[in-house]
Formats: C-alpha cells, sequence, structure tokens
C-alpha cells in the first residue's frame, strides 16, 4: 500500500515548489488584507447611512451634497485606483521573479526521464547513452534527493498534464510538441501525481506515485530496475511465466529477459516492485491484480486492457509470477 503524503503545492519538496507555495502565501495575505480593508470599510459606510436615514422620507432621496464632498470621493477613489494598480504590478513582479527561479538555467548533469502520458497510464523511461541501460517503466517515478532531474514530457494520443503539486507545477504534454521541465527534490518523500488536463474517460484515475528517496536507495532501485526479470524459482512461476507468454498478454506488454516485447501497455518487467496498479487506482496486492487481470475494464470502464478468461490454477500460477517480477 502506498504512503503518499498529502497531495498539496503548498507542502513543497522541491525547490520549484517551495517558489511556487512562497509567492502563493504572499498573494495570500495581500489579497487576504485588502478583503477585510475593504469589508470593514463596506460596513462602515453602511452603518454612516444608516444613521443618515431621516424620518422625512423626501429628504433620503436628496442628496445630501456640497461640492466638497463630491471632490473628495473624487480624491479617495483615484488615490485607491493608483495603490491598486501598484499593488497588481508588485504581485507582477513577483509572479515574474517566481517564473525565473523555476525555469532556472538547466543543469548538463541532470538525470534525465522521458515520461509519456498515455490513455491513461504514465510511460516513465530514464534515459542512457547507452540503449542497454535505459529502464522503462510505468506510473512510478524515483528521483534522488538534491539532483536535478530533467523531464522529458510527451504525448502520443491526447494532451495530458503532469502534475505532481509537491513537487512542481503542472507541464502540458501536447502530441506533436515534446517539451522538458525542471525540479529539483530538497527531502525524501512519497507524493502522488495526477494528470492535470481531462484526457478522457479515465481521466481521474491517471494517477502515479512519485519517490524521493536518499541517492544511495535512488541507486539501489535503478540497478534493480536495469536488471531483466528475474528468472522463476518456483514450479508455480515458471508455470505462471509459460501461461502469460502463451495468452494474449504479450501483444501489448513487455517483461525484459522474455519474449514478450510489446509497448501498447505498461512494461512488466519490475511489476511486483511497484507499489500501485492501474496508474495509482489500485494497491498492487494479489487480491486487485487478479481482479485486474481477470477484468480491468470492469475497474476502469474504457481501457484498453481486455477481460481475460483462464482457469483458477492458471491464474495462480501468473499472480505468483507477477509477484516474483520485483
Ligand atoms: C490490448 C492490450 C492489452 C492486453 C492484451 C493486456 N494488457 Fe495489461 N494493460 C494494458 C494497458 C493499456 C494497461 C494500462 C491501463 C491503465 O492503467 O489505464 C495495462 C495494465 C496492466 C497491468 C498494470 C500495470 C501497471 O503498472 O499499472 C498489469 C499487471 C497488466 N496489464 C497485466 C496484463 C496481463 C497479465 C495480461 C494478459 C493476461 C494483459 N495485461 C493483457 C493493455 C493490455
Ligand atoms: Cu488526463
Amino acid at each position: 500500500m502506498s504512503a503518499a503524503e498529502f497531495q498539496s503545492a503548498l507542502n513543497p519538496a522541491a525547490s520549484e515548489s517551495a517558489h511556487i507555495a512562497h509567492l502563493w502565501w504572499i498573494f495570500f495575505w495581500v489579497t487576504l488584507v485588502i478583503f477585510a480593508l475593504v469589508a470593514v470599510f463596506l460596513f462602515i459606510a453602511i452603518l454612516r447611512n444608516l444613521r443618515r436615514v431621516p424620518d422625512d422620507p423626501e429628504r433620503a432621496i436628496i442628496p445630501e451634497p456640497a461640492q466638497a464632498t463630491e471632490s473628495r470621493a473624487t480624491k479617495v477613489v483615484s488615490a485607491l485606483v493608483v495603490i491598486t494598480v501598484l499593488i497588481l504590478f508588485a504581485l507582477l513582479i513577483g509572479d515574474f521573479f517566481t517564473g525565473n527561479a523555476i525555469y532556472a538555467t538547466p543543469d548538463p548533469k541532470a538525470l534525465a526521464i522521458k515520461v509519456t502520458g498515455h490513455q491513461w497510464w504514465w510511460e516513465v523511461q530514464y534515459q542512457d547513452p547507452q540503449p542497454s541501460e535505459i529502464v522503462t517503466t510505468a506510473n512510478e517515478i524515483h528521483v534522488p534527493v538534491g539532483k536535478a532531474v530533467k523531464l522529458e514530457l510527451q504525448s502520443t494520443d491526447v494532451i495530458h498534464s503532469f502534475w505532481v503539486p509537491n513537487i512542481n507545477g503542472k507541464k502540458d504534454l501536447v502530441p506533436g510538441h515534446p517539451t522538458t521541465t525542471w525540479f529539483t527534490a530538497r527531502r525524501a518523500g512519497e507524493f502522488r501525481g495526477q494528470c492535470a488536463e481531462y484526457c478522457g474517460e479515465q481521466h481521474a484515475h491517471m494517477r502515479m506515485v512519485f519517490v524521493a528517496e536518499p541517492p544511495d536507495a535512488f541507486s539501489n532501485w535503478l540497478s534493480a530496475q536495469k536488471k531483466p526479470a528475474p528468472e522463476p524459482s518456483s514450479d508455480s512461476q515458471r508455470r505462471g511465466r509459460e501461461v502469460f507468454l502463451a495468452s494474449q498478454c504479450v501483444m501489448c506488454h513487455t517483461i525484459q529477459g522474455t519474449k514478450a516485447r510489446a509497448t501498447l501497455g505498461p512494461d512488466l518487467t519490475h511489476i511486483g516492485a511497484r507499489k500501485m496498479i492501474a496508474a495509482g487506482e489500485l494497491p498492487n496486492t494479489r487480491g486487485y491484480l487478479a481482479g485486474w487481470i481477470l477484468n480491468a475494464p470492469a475497474l476502469k470502464p474504457g481501457v484498453r486492457m481486455p477481460p481475460n478468461q483462464m482457469s483458477a490454477d492458471d491464474l495462480n500460477a501468473l499472480l505468483d509470477y507477477l509477484e516474483s517480477l520485483k
């Protein structure tokens, strides 16, 4: 099960989200003070007006007059307009500096991760100059604390938006227009990400697990991910692999080290090590995994993975095998 921290842009875990949270609080306090002042003056105006209402209804419609009041009102309103413009300008400058801090000069030594949005899951690929060292996984992003990360974002179907509020602002994934975003995690933790651009029926179930961890833990994770799938170590696992390879799973999924090499669905080489399945929708437990394999469209209507019929023994063996893929 996942123990993610509260998904919030105001609980920053990266330099970028810290800048955003800072800006948010400036806007919050400035606008709160202005709102309070407006409310107070409105209240005073109402009270004064109430007191002024005379017994004689005729006098109520006669303006109390004098040019003096009118010119004073003009002065006050003009002064307030100037103050408003100045405050808006100051907020604009704050916004500009925050934007600059977020899109700071790219770090050439950054860790490069390619993220591809699919309906409705995230393909995650750790780049490496050596093709055999490239790691492909899904719906779970691990990054080392303190190291700059460059995300190369793209979509192959419709517009998605990558958003891990505790880490950075949103970045749209527009088909045909690859883009990048940068961040540096500042503390370890597990956070939740969410597609932030409506992308079809299961948009709400297009989430991800984001893990910021100490550099040692990260490099252990990455080197485990680089290995091909472990060989089955029991008869049941062996049978499970046969079930997998003999069924339509191989038309859509990859398990490195086997002949399953399709990329229509998530890479399953280390599915046993993932915290969640179905793009953050279900915990990766034996029960949910079984339900998902038997009838994924019942859990996530519209999904491209079809229902699968198999005997209980085959299913148990398949589950043993998938769970062994750490
Ligand atoms: C027609 C293509 C297709 C076939 C066939 C298929 N899948 Fe999938 N599978 C997908 C897609 C697409 C997803 C991602 C769905 C989502 O999360 O929205 C998926 C997701 C999964 C996941 C969850 C992965 C994750 O990290 O969230 C598992 C496990 C899985 N499939 C196992 C299987 C098994 C086992 C079989 C064969 C019995 C199978 N699939 C057959 C397309 C397919
Ligand atoms: Cu979406």
